[in-house]
């Protein structure tokens, strides 16, 4: 898969896309990351990037040129463009494994108060928000979506790491974990995690995971799942 990132900070890409599953991935060509400054496509020698609103208000606005200009240039058929905006679809784990189906992605980050409506309107298929909190800008949320999509990616984890694939595919909370030693502390690892009986391990993990999701995220019990392939994207 290509990945192409537009950003006003190349910078904060450096750290989390060079270690562990992602790093591999792109030393093995499995994926093919590519991190641009927007500044690139500005016009004038300040590198302008922003205007002020039409109409006035607080804050800028990201120009509509510089934009256009550098997805023409990195985009063909069949990249898929992604806005990150706090204003879009929040992204889930559906989301991860459409994504991951893709060829060729293109991450717009934005900045400042946001970018000009004629880019949401003309160049971009889908437009996702990571969460209902306030961030600086979208850099840090498609370096999640990146992490997300990369590990789906076949070949991309070894089986050590897909073996421990198990929450969020199951729609469930994992079950507790235990390791060495059998007690710690006066704290007992649960009889049925060592007696041997393979068949009531599994129903017991099955029931913790149950419980547990029950408790602490009853939502994702409850949760409507539409068919997300037919659902995507905010340009049809
Ligand atoms: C996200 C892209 C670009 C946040 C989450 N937050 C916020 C916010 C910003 C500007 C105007 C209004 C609200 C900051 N920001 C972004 C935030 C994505 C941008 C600027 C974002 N997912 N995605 N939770």
């Amino acid at each position: 898969m290509r990945i192409d990132v537009l950003t006003l900070f190349p910078d904060m890409f450096a750290g989390p896309l060079d270690v562990s599953i992602i790093k591999r991935a792109r030393a093995t060509g499995l994926l093919d990351l590519r991190v641009h400054n927007l500044r690139d496509w500005a016009h004038d020698r300040y590198k302008t990037v922003d205007d002020r609103p039409f109409g006035g208000g607080p804050g800028m606005v990201l120009k509509p040129e510089p934009i256009f200009e550098a997805v023409e240039a990195l985009a063909a058929e069949p990249t898929w463009v992604v806005l990150m905006t706090p204003a879009g679809r929040v992204f889930n784990q559906a989301a991860a494994r459409r994504l991951a189906q893709r060829e060729h992605l293109l991450f717009i980050c934005g900045g400042y108060e946001g970018v000009d409506e004629r880019v949401h309107a003309e160049l971009v298929d889908e437009e996702l928000s990571i969460g209902d909190y306030v961030l600086t800008n979208g850099g840090l949320p498609a370096m999640v979506i990146i992490d997300a999509v990369t590990r789906l990616l076949p070949g991309a984890l070894g089986d050590d790491e897909s073996a421990a694939d198990e929450s969020f595919t199951h729609d469930l909370l994992e079950y507790p974990h235990y390791t060495r030693p059998a007690e710690y502390r006066g704290m007992k690892v649960p009889a049925v995690l060592l007696s041997g009986h393979h068949a009531e391990i599994a129903q017991w993990r099955a029931e913790q995971a149950k419980q547990r999701t029950a408790q602490r995220r009853p939502d994702l019990l409850n949760e409507q799942k539409p068919n997300e392939q037919q659902d995507a994207g905010v340009r049809k």
